[in-house]
């Protein structure tokens, strides 16, 4: 691996329309903090930036629900959001916000010089507008009946029932979300970024980079390359955003796409953080000295931005350049989802943990530990309150805080609070753990991004010392042999040492607290200095023969009482009853039947019985199987929303019932010809209807 100078780590921007949770924390910022604290303890050059996305149409609706400004809602969510990460220990060397001018600048110089190269397409489209509000409606201001599945309620860019990715166009009796008024189309014309321009050189870059990156990241980025890639709309009709730049009358109302604008955010934020500092170009060496390296930490739901949109972009800026050129990312660590009490996250439904309520009631570094050895590295992982109270008692309080608090207090006891010889690297091997091979481990971990595993191996090690403490008995000892109990204090306390340094990052707090009990002055980060490791120096005993150490203890963790995680526990089964209850409520609406029809109305449905001849799935509809329907003599070509329910492998040779005469459609570049019968069965589950008989193959339906 090259050596590299610095380290630039960025988060992902959380739209700030909502207070972060737990889910949050466990993807992008727990993990980014585990591995920047790391570094500074190897005395790197590493900064941490990240700040709000306040832009697009999550903010805008998230405004006119609550009936305020989208100014508003940021600067309350930013805020809170602010807050919640700093409780959190999350240490950023700068938040920033994308309705700061410096971004608004910066992503208007991109546009600018994009612009100028001519590589954006400018493009004539069809697009739905609001003659109440006056106004094009971007795809989620527009609500309608899902084609596929029939849901009244489906988005204009997705279909929240059956997942299916929508056009707005694609929707049965459109309407706004602004007036309910039925919206007429009309033509606009809108930049779009052509990252088919690009797909050579990102398949160069992501070749290049590949080896390093997790499966899940190479996953995603593969399967879109194989795609081919598209042109992507970069501006939108909007008043909220960062205005296109230009002053002709086409960049009347538009704003730029918020991707478009939120990734750059990064080298925005870099900006300020460099400018507060004092020296304003310093940002410079982060993004465009070739030996720096980029990291972004996010969420498996933002890979493709990150290693192919923005990626692009930045190739945008550099090409034909031979200066100010940008860097690429070096490593994008995506994580899996975190799901709470063996559900996903929700925050329409309130389902979640947020963080600024949890730390009313739990001590940070609880949180922060049980989340990291929760870490969703390559699959999905849980948060249960059961599994938290039983690390916070039995790792943190019983075997950590209690080897610390043992040591601190049997020092002070028996030898006057100074640790009683100095220490030999022979006796850490007495712990049955090789130490050198361990912390090789920890910095593989660290390094690699297995941030469970590094974790699990500083517990590990507090288990060893524990262990030792505990068979040792130096209070037994000290009645027959004071050297060699003295030997087993002084090992005890250089461990205590050499743990508040490795668990640092996990429990930044608590490892603080161990450091001051110790008998030092100031914090574990004011020791941090670039250019020395702190870390290469745990090779060697830290306390030496007559070091000090304070004169009292303190209890470092308190035990979780089942009376504290019961109020918890209530509240999610009060959650889940209502989830029961909506549910159930569903299955009731169902049998509000529709409207009575005329027997002519109905007579005109023709329904005949057909067989799957043929099926497979439909390119980027992950939820549609397309069929070919032997109906009597005829063949017919059905788009069906089943792939869920069904393999396409399994369709075939099944009898199935299909509306014949329905109108075609064209859905995802397909015609559909018909539709086929279905009903839900529990748990969302489709089964189609399936007559049976081979002699009544196109027959009708009566
Ligand atoms: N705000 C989406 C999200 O919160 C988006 C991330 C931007 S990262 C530049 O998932
Ligand atoms: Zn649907």
């Amino acid at each position: 691996m090259p050596q590299f100078t610095k380290t630039l780590v960025t988060t992902a921007l959380p739209y700030a329309n909502g207070p972060v949770h737990l889910g949050h924390l466990a993807g992008v910022y727990l993990p980014a903090d585990l591995y920047v604290r790391y570094k500074r303890l190897k005395g790197e050059d590493i900064i941490h930036i990240g700040g709000s996305d306040e832009h697009g149409v999550p903010i805008t609706i998230t405004a006119e629900k609550e009936g305020i400004l989208p100014g508003n809602v940021v600067d309350r969510y930013h805020g809170m959001n602010l807050e919640a990460f700093r409780k959190c220990g999350i240490s950023f060397d700068y938040y920033g916000r994308t309705t700061s001018e410096v971004h608004h600048n910066t992503a208007q110089d991109f546009f600018l010089e994009i612009e100028k190269k001519g590589i954006f397409r400018q493009k004539n489209e069809k697009q739905f507008f609001d003659r109440k509000a006056n106004r094009f409606l971007s795809d989620r201001y527009v609500t309608g009946t899902c084609p596929i599945c029939n849901n009244a309620e489906a988005n204009g860019d997705q279909c929240e029932q059956c997942g299916t990715h929508l056009s707005p166009l694609e929707l049965i009796n459109p309407k706004s979300k602004l007036s309910d008024a039925t919206p007429e189309l009309r033509d606009t014309m809108h930049w779009y970024f052509p990252l088919g321009r690009f797909q050579q050189q990102l398949e160069e870059y992501v070749s290049s980079h590949e080896k390093e990156w997790r499966s899940n990241v190479v996953n995603y980025t593969r399967t879109w390359l194989k795609q081919g890639l598209n042109d992507r709309a970069i501006t939108r009709d909007l008043s909220w955003g960062i205005k296109v730049p230009l002053e002709t009358q086409e960049a009347v109302g538009k704003v730029l796409y918020v991707w478009f604008d939120a990734v750059l955010g990064y080298i925005s934020f870099t900006k300020e953080w460099s400018a507060k500092q004092g020296t304003p170009d310093v940002w410079k060496e982060y993004w465009q000295d070739p030996h720096s390296r980029l990291v972004h930490f996010i969420g498996k739901d933002n890979v493709v931005f990150h290693t192919l949109m923005f990626p692009a972009i930045l190739m945008g800026w550099n090409e034909g350049r031979e200066v100010e050129r940008y860097n690429l990312a070096d490593t994008v660590p995506a994580s899996e989802f975190m799901n709470f009490e063996g559900r996903k996250f929700s925050k329409s439904r309130n389902y979640a943990v947020y963080l600024g309520e949890f730390l009313e009631k739990f001590p940070v570094d609880t949180l922060r530990y049980s989340i990291a050895m929760n870490y969703p590295e390559n699959k999905d992982t849980d948060f249960s309150w059961q599994d938290f109270q039983n690390r916070t008692n039995g790792e943190l309080a019983d075997t950590l805080g209690n080897f610390i608090k043992r040591s601190v207090d049997f020092t002070n006891a028996r030898f006057d609070g100074v640790v009683p010889c100095d220490s030999t690297v022979e006796a850490w091997n007495t712990l049955g753990i090789d130490w050198n091979d361990a912390l090789e481990q920890l910095d593989r971990a660290y390094e690699e991004f297995h941030f469970r595993d590094a974790a699990w191996l500083g517990m590990e090690i507090a288990r060893a010392a524990n262990r030792f403490l505990t068979l040792s008995e130096p209070w037994k000892m000290i009645k027959i042999d004071r050297e060699a109990a003295a030997k087993a204090v002084a090992l005890s306390l250089n461990l205590c040492h050499a743990l508040s340094i490795i668990l640092f990052p996990v429990i930044p707090e608590t490892c603080n607290k161990i450091y001051a009990m110790l008998g030092f002055d100031g914090t574990l980060e004011d020791r941090t200095v670039r250019g020395k490791s702190l870390f290469a120096e745990l090779v060697l005993p830290g306390l030496k023969l007559g070091h000090k150490i304070r004169e009292t203890s303190e209890i470092l963790f308190t035990k979780i009482e089942d009376s504290a995680i019961a109020p918890e526990l209530a509240k999610i089964a009060g959650l889940l009853a209502e989830a029961e209850k909506r549910d159930a409520g569903v299955a009731e609406a169902l049998l509000e039947f529709k409207p009575v029809i005329s027997f002519d109305d109905f007579s005109k449905i023709d329904l005949r019985v057909a067989k799957v001849i043929a099926a497979e799935p439909v390119k980027k509809a992950a939820k549609l199987l397309k069929l070919q329907l032997q109906v009597g003599s005829e063949t017919k070509q059905v788009l069906a929303g089943i792939a869920k329910h069904y393999t396409a492998e399994e369709m075939i040779g099944k009898n199935v019932v299909v509306v014949a005469n329905l109108a075609e459609r064209t859905l995802r570049g397909e015609v559909s010809e018909g539709m086929i019968l279905a009903v839900e069965g529990a748990d969302g589950k489709l089964f189609v209807v399936e007559p049976s008989g081979d002699e009544i193959n196109g027959k009708e339906i009566q």
